[in-house]
């Protein structure tokens, strides 16, 4: 696990900013052998399915952050416009020493949370936790050139495994927001939940973001933006298995499909093969067939109601203790406290 805390070749002026900076890498070790663990066994299913994290390489991270600018994606402004309306209460009642953030990415909402600190002129520290390295410095660095008292301890990581690295506390602010974790299944949900409930102290605090069950156009429209941003953002994790598995997918080859599936209250993302087709993954040694029209799912975002959220919060060993929403109910930000 490398720290990488890097003061050398900065250049004279920076040195105050790197020296609030510091990076834990422990990812790097075993990304290959997850990654190609985990997409031998999606690709060999029946049907086949690919793992959501992997969209996010730093290309996927800033097409994400493209995605967050489409005029149908409601849930990033939603929730930011909520952020910046609940962080000043928020930050009174807890007055956190550590604002911790679970898939940081750009760190577009951390500054409500962060303006809202700065107000309350009590010191905190910025530990933001993210897959893509690139993504986690470059906004790391931007936050620290606009908060000067600002301290930053990052970890690249899976948030899947390196939790335990989380520095230790007792009023912290853990966020999980953006809808995130309706990315995974019910049971998987509850157990990651579980994983930040055991990480937590009496007064620690969690704020969740979960996407909101609403009319299913604006749902569907939300997945399958005009501008094709969504597409794209679906086909890359193709490219990142083709950059790191030495996969042979023809993206050209494969569409986008995104569509609310009611009866599981969820947007399912696939990948549709246009044609027969058989590709090559040379890492993997792996030949998958692919029939013409067959789709393999990327992901799953589940959309939640509050007795929804409340109920996987109290299975995963933490309280609901305040349900926020914006006036047309389309996303909400829960605070909950270990039981
Ligand atoms: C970042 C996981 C919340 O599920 O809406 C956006 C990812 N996928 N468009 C979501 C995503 C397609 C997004 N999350």
């Amino acid at each position: 696990m490398g720290l990488s805390n890097s003061l050398e070749n900065a250049p004279a002026g920076t040195r105050a900013l790197s020296s609030r900076l510091s990076v834990l890498c422990p990812l790097d070790h075993d990304f290959l052998a997850t990654l190609a663990r985990d997409v031998m066994a999606g690709l060999g299913d029946q049907p086949k399915k690919l793992p959501p994290k992997y969209f996010y390489d730093d290309l996927g991270s800033q097409l994400f952050d493209r995605i967050c600018d489409t005029p149908e994606y409601y849930q990033t402004r939603t929730e930011q416009a909520l952020l910046e309306r609940i962080a000043g209460g928020l930050v009174e009642e807890i007055a956190p020493t550590d604002v911790i953030e679970l898939g940081s990415g750009a760190a577009r909402k951390t500054r409500a949370v962060l303006d809202a600190v700065h107000r309350s002129g009590r010191p905190c520290r910025y530990v933001p936790f993210d897959v893509s390295e690139g993504m986690l410095r470059r906004s790391a660095r931007q936050l620290l050139d606009e908060y000067e008292w600002l301290t930053v301890s990052g970890i690249v990581g899976d948030y899947d495994r390196h939790l335990s690295l989380l520095p230790p506390g007792n009023r912290r602010l853990l966020l999980f927001l953006g809808g995130t974790i309706g990315n995974s299944e019910p049971e998987e949900a509850v157990r990651f939940l579980s994983r930040v409930r055991a990480n937590m102290g009496p007064c620690d605090r969690l704020l969740l973001g979960t996407d909101l069950v609403k009319d299913h156009a604006v749902l569907n429209a939300a997945y399958n933006d005009r501008a094709g941003v969504t597409a794209s953002f679906n086909k890359n994790v193709l490219s990142v298995i083709n950059g790191e598995l030495d996969g042979h997918f023809d993206l050209a080859r494969f569409e986008h499909v995104a569509f609310f599936e009611p009866e599981c209250s969820q947007i399912e993302m696939h990948l549709r093969s246009t044609i027969d087709q058989t590709v090559c993954v040379d890492r993997l040694e792996m030949h998958v067939d692919f029939a013409a029209g067959e789709t393999m799912r990327t992901e799953i975002s589940r959309k939640f109601s509050r007795a929804s959220v409340a109920s996987m919060l109290a299975a995963s060993g933490l309280e609901l203790c305040h349900w926020f929403v914006p006036d047309n109910d389309y996303f909400a930000l829960s605070l909950s406290k270990p039981v």
